[in-house]
């Protein structure tokens, strides 16, 4: 049996669970999905503060995940927050969901438009589709102006869609990545009004690392990757002490 952790960084526990169900939606027995939020951290993740106070609540869970012998794991926010850090943590496969959606879409596609929550935000998308190796192949980045934790709000689903619409067509693209998991719940009915391949990130990192768990693919421990040394942190993180630091 695979088991597959799927962190929601920020504390939104309504968000939690929609996460889960799509993440469970794409897996395929006998993957058990296990949808988790931090005890603490922001309720929604929209700037770099929130992103950086969402890290060490992302890595507690990592840290819990490992304990419990969890064969992989997604971090289910946009910004990927933690992502590295998590890897040196886990034995098994981390992914974001920028990170799987962007693949996805470039296996689908030759551009894609990124169509994300508050415009502050565009920047961190645009970064990381560098990061990625996607600068090319990312023709825009969109955002909504809706708060994450609105998107489940009257006339939200419908203002994303329209602007997939608008983006596909501004930008030439031929597939739209969703940037926010608060989007994962009407993927597929926006991919229907689209006409265009439309990549929620939490069903795209789910699927991959399933595929890699199957795979026996697991995060190298050579390298930047490897285990943090043995450290101690004090004050509020203490409990990230790494064992053995003298
Ligand atoms: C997310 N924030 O996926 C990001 C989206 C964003 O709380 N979950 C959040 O706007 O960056």
């Amino acid at each position: 049996m695979t088991r597959i952790t799927v962190i929601n960084p920020n504390t939104a526990r309504a968000m939690t669970a929609a996460i889960g169900a799509r993440a469970r939606a794409v897996a395929a027995p006998p993957t058990t999905v296990t949808a988790v939020s931090p005890a603490m951290g922001p309720e929604s993740i929209e700037s770099h503060y929130d992103e950086a106070l969402a890290v060490p609540g992302v890595l507690a869970e990592i840290a819990a995940g490992e304990r419990d012998g969890v064969d992989g794991y997604v971090i289910a926010c946009f910004g990927d927050p933690g992502l590295d850090a998590a890897r040196e943590l886990a034995s098994g496969p981390v992914v974001g969901i920028a990170e799987a959606a962007m693949h996805a879409a470039t296996l689908l596609g030759r551009g894609f438009s990124v169509v994300t929550t508050l415009s502050r935000t565009a920047g961190r998308a645009w970064d990381l589709a560098h990061r990625y190796g996607f600068a090319a192949a990312c023709r825009g980045v969109h955002a909504c102006d809706i708060p994450v934790l609105e998107l489940d709000g009257d006339g939200a689903r419908e203002t994303v869609a329209a602007l997939c619409a608008r983006a596909v067509e501004a930008d030439g693209s031929d597939t739209v990545v969703l940037g926010c998991a608060g989007m994962a719940a009407y993927c597929d009915e926006i991919a229907r009004e689209a006409g265009v391949p439309v990549i929620d990130g939490v069903g795209a990192a789910t699927a991959l690392v399933e595929s890699l768990v199957r795979l026996g693919l697991r995060t190298s421990v050579r390298g930047e990757y490897a285990p943090p040394g043995p450290k101690r942190y004090s004050g509020l993180l203490q409990p990230f002490t790494i064992p053995g630091a003298v």
